[in-house]
This record gives structure tokens, C-alpha cells and sequence, in this order.
């Protein structure tokens, strides 16, 4: 199919400017004037603005968390990711403890996406147990198009302690790759459970309190000592607070190579969310936790000064159902929050049309950036000649609020609930495909697997 994108205006991460685009097939064509119509369909675009495509590299669906399984999987979940401007998710495949190899692991995360995803996809490869075996994997896994990584501070069944870090990260850097870290320090939090629970303080407003800024802090500066002895690249995944941020800025200035991903509920939210009545606290039970109003103007500054390299998710969604599993006992609350179909709107209305951060800055930071540290730029990432016709057709005029009833996840429940959008997402191109219309999603399935090379930022 062949389409001519006309009077749009098309963002990249360094500029803003009127232009044509023309897509042929599944890729970009040309960008500029005056572009031939021949043979194609034209849609007039005045007044959109054009991104590339969104890119989540933060997504857990089909997750088993708490003893439950995420309320959306690949097919669900991406549905919402597409209508949303999401044309790639980076998800989590994850390795198993007790002997299991990375192969299995992606096997296993390929057949709960494979066929289903209406957005394009990949994984990060999760090591929660390293070996000989596992080291000769990651080499398997960089040949299957999987070039980065994820380690755990926290959640026994997941992670790794100084050690097995330190090992992990040369042998990554070794190889050009890097890991996301989920950086929280376990033991301490562990004992401030103990605590919480000893004193019969068993409700959500609790999740915060044994979550602290601190425990993510000491994690990130522990995560950060460890990777200057290693002299590995690392990215510090969901950073939420200034502690945290301030460790980064140490090492950074020390010489080290740290990036850092953030999420609109840290952005967005503060912690006066987990003292709301009838339990409702439970939706915003996630970790880290979402913190205080100080932590997000923290993060604003960060993403308007380019320290903060991306913005994604952790999309990991549950229903009221399943979220009073920890009724009586907060611990035992599902952690997460969907998000992957309101990120782009969200950051637009609340950075952008607030001044917060400019189109192209958020072009960075949901595409660009996205794309090359993944390795998938210019392919993904980008409208330039040659480049997958991913493409997001924002309307900045047009308004809508986020609600658990019109949203396109299985959940009933919308941490956002109630958020006023100054914009939508009028279309969405997945490879030349239009695959969402006026709003609405009109061809499902269409997302393939992507082999990713390694970090290109
Ligand atoms: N945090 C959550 O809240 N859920 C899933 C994984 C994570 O790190
Ligand atoms: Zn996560």
C-alpha cells in the first residue's frame, strides 16, 4: 500500500517542521515537498503533529506476579500499546532459578507473544542465575537479536546478589550490551515488612513505608560501585526519586556511562494516592513506589536537562479482583500499573502543552533514544528515508480523559483514572500498515518480532 502523508508536521528528537511524508510498502519512502501522489492515498494531516513510533521498553504482560498472572497479555496489551502510539514494546523475558537455561526462558516468552501482538516486539533477557552455561548463552542471545539485559536487587525468585552483579556486567560490557537494573535493596525492605506486619500495619498505605527513596538509593549507588569496578554500562530502570537521580549524577561525573529510564506514574502521581479509602491504594501498588510531589519536579528537571534518557512503563496490570489478593495483608497486593496506552498522551499534556519539555525532547525520549539504546535507530526510532513507516499521527487540538471504562486494557481499575488529555491519537501506521483510525484500532496482529542489534547511543 502506498500512502502520502500531507501538511503534517513531523518531529524528530532535534527539530519540528512541515513536511510530506511518503510511505511504499512496509517503510518511509521520502520526507519533504512536493512528493509525488501517484498511485497513492493521500491524507491530509494539517494541524497533526508526526512522531515516530512510540517505543515501550518497559512492558511485563503475561506476567506471573503475587500468585496471579498479569490482567493483560500480548494481545490485549499491545492492542492498548498501538491505540496509544506504541509500535514496538521491549518486554521481559525472563530465565527461571534452578538450572534453566536463557534459551528456555526466550522460548517461553515467545510463545506467550508470538502471533498475538498487534504492536511489534522484543525482549530484554532477564539473568537470574549465572554459570558457565549462562555466560555461553549470552552470546546465543545476542545472535537471536536480544541485546539487552535485566537484573534484580530485589524479589528473591529474581535477584542476583554483588557477586553474580559484578560478573554479569563485565561479561555484558565484554560483549557491547548492557543491563536494565530494577534497583531496590531487598534485605532492608525485608526487615521493614517484618516491622510493618509485627505492628499490625497490613493496609496499602504501608507500601511506601518499607519501599523507601533510601533503599532505592543505596541500591543505585551499590549498583553503581559495582559497575565502575566492572566497567560496564548500565542503565538504572523506573527511576522514581532525587536520591536515586543524585547517585546517578555522582557516578556520571566520576566518568561512567549511566542512563536512566523513568515512568509517567512517577511523573505524574505522588504518594498521597496509597492513603485513598476502600483500598483503593491497592491500584497504585507497584515498585518501586511512586514517591513525593518533590521527587517528581526532580524528574521533570531531569527529562527537560536530557539526564533522564527515556520514558517507559513497567506496564504490569491487574484487576480490583485481583489487586485484594492482599486485602489483609498489603504484601500480598499484586505489584503494577497499566500505562503503555496513555505514555504518549499523558507526556504530551503534562510536559509538552505544560512546558515542561519540548515535542522533540519527547520525541527523544519515547522514540529516538528508545531506539538506539535498544538498536533498532534508524530502522524504528526515526521518519527518514528508508526508516519502517512507523508513524504516530498526534491531534493537539482534540481533548479526552483517561477512564477504566473507555481504556483498552483488561483491567477495571486506571491509575490515571479521571487525567484530562490535551490531545489524542488520531492514527497510528505499523509498517505501513494503518492499523489505528480516527481512534480505533482496524487491523490487529500485524506485530512481528524484532531482531535488535546492540546500543547505538
Ligand atoms: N514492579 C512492579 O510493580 N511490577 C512488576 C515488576 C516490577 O518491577
Ligand atoms: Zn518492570
Amino acid at each position: 500500500m502506498k500512502y502520502l502523508l500531507k501538511n503534517g508536521t513531523v518531529v524528530s528528537g532535534t527539530e519540528t517542521k512541515k513536511a510530506d511524508i511518503l510511505i511504499e510498502g512496509e517503510k518511509i519512502a521520502a520526507v519533504g515537498e512536493n512528493l509525488p501522489a501517484e498511485g497513492a492515498e493521500v491524507l491530509d494531516l494539517k494541524g497533526k503533529l508526526l512522531f515516530p513510533g512510540f517505543i515501550d521498553g518497559h512492558t511485563h504482560f503475561d506476567l506471573e506476579v503475587a500468585g496471579t498472572v498479569t490482567a493483560d497479555d500480548f494481545e490485549t496489551g499491545t492492542k492498548a500499546a498501538i491505540l496509544g502510539g506504541t509500535t514496538l514494546v521491549i518486554d521481559y523475558a525472563s530465565q527461571d532459578k534452578g538450572g534453566h537455561t536463557l534459551k528456555e526462558g526466550l522460548e517461553k516468552w515467545r510463545q506467550k507473544a508470538d502471533g498475538k501482538c498487534s504492536c511489534d516486539y522484543s525482549f530484554h533477557m532477564s539473568i537470574v542465575e549465572w554459570n558457565e552455561e549462562t555466560e555461553r548463552e549470552v552470546q546465543d542471545m545476542i545472535d537471536e537479536g536480544i541485546t539487552s539485559f535485566k537484573l534484580y536487587m530485589t524479589y528473591p525468585a529474581m535477584m542476583v546478589d554483588d557477586c553474580d552483579m559484578y560478573k554479569i556486567l563485565k561479561k555484558l560490557a565484554d560483549c557491547g550490551c548492557f543491563a536494565g537494573v530494577h534497583c531496590e535493596n531487598a534485605g532492608v525492605i525485608d526487615a521493614l515488612i517484618d516491622e510493618a506486619k509485627k505492628e499490625g500495619r497490613l493496609g496499602p498505605e504501608n507500601h511506601p513505608l518499607v519501599r523507601p527513596d533510601t533503599l532505592e538509593a543505596e541500591a543505585v549507588h551499590r549498583l553503581l560501585v559495582i559497575a565502575k569496578e566492572a566497567g560496564a554500562p548500565v542503565m538504572v530502570v523506573h527511576l522514581t526519586n532525587r536520591k536515586a537521580y543524585e547517585e546517578i549524577l555522582r557516578a556520571r561525573a566520576g566518568g561512567q556511562t549511566v542512563y536512566a529510564e523513568t515512568c509517567p506514574q512517577y511523573l505524574l502521581l505522588d504518594d498521597s494516592v496509597y492513603s485513598q479509602p476502600d483500598f483503593r491504594g491497592a491500584v497504585y501498588v507497584c515498585a518501586p513506589p511512586i514517591r513525593k510531589k518533590e521527587d517528581q519536579e526532580c524528574l521533570w528537571n531531569a527529562l527537560k536537562k536530557g539526564e533522564i534518557q527515556t520514558v517507559a512503563t513497567d506496564q504490569c496490570s491487574f484487576t480490583l479482583e485481583q489487586k485484594a489478593l492482599g486485602k489483609d495483608d498489603f504484601t500480598k497486593i499484586p505489584g503494577g500499573l497499566p500505562g503503555v496506552q496513555t505514555r504518549g498522551t499523558l507526556l504530551y499534556t503534562y510536559g509538552v502543552k505544560a512546558g515542561k519539555i519540548t515535542s522533540e525532547q519527547m520525541c527523544s525520549l519515547l522514540s529516538e533514544n528508545a531506539a538506539k539504546l535498544y538498536g533498532v535507530y534508524p530502522r524504528k526510532g526515526a521518519l527518514l528515508p528508508g526508516s519502517d513507516a512507523d508513524i504516530v499521527v498526534l491531534d493537539p487540538e482534540k481533548e479526552s480523559v483517561i477512564s477504566a471504562k473507555t481504556h483498552a486494557y483488561n483491567t477495571d481499575n486506571n491509575p490515571f483514572e479521571g487525567f484530562k488529555l490535551g490531545c489524542v491519537i488520531d492514527k497510528v501506521f505499523l509498517r505501513g500498515h494503518l492499523a489505528v483510525e480516527n481512534g480505533e484500532l482496524k487491523q490487529e496482529k500485524l506485530g512481528g518480532f524484532i531482531r535488535r542489534e546492540k546500543n547505538q547511543m
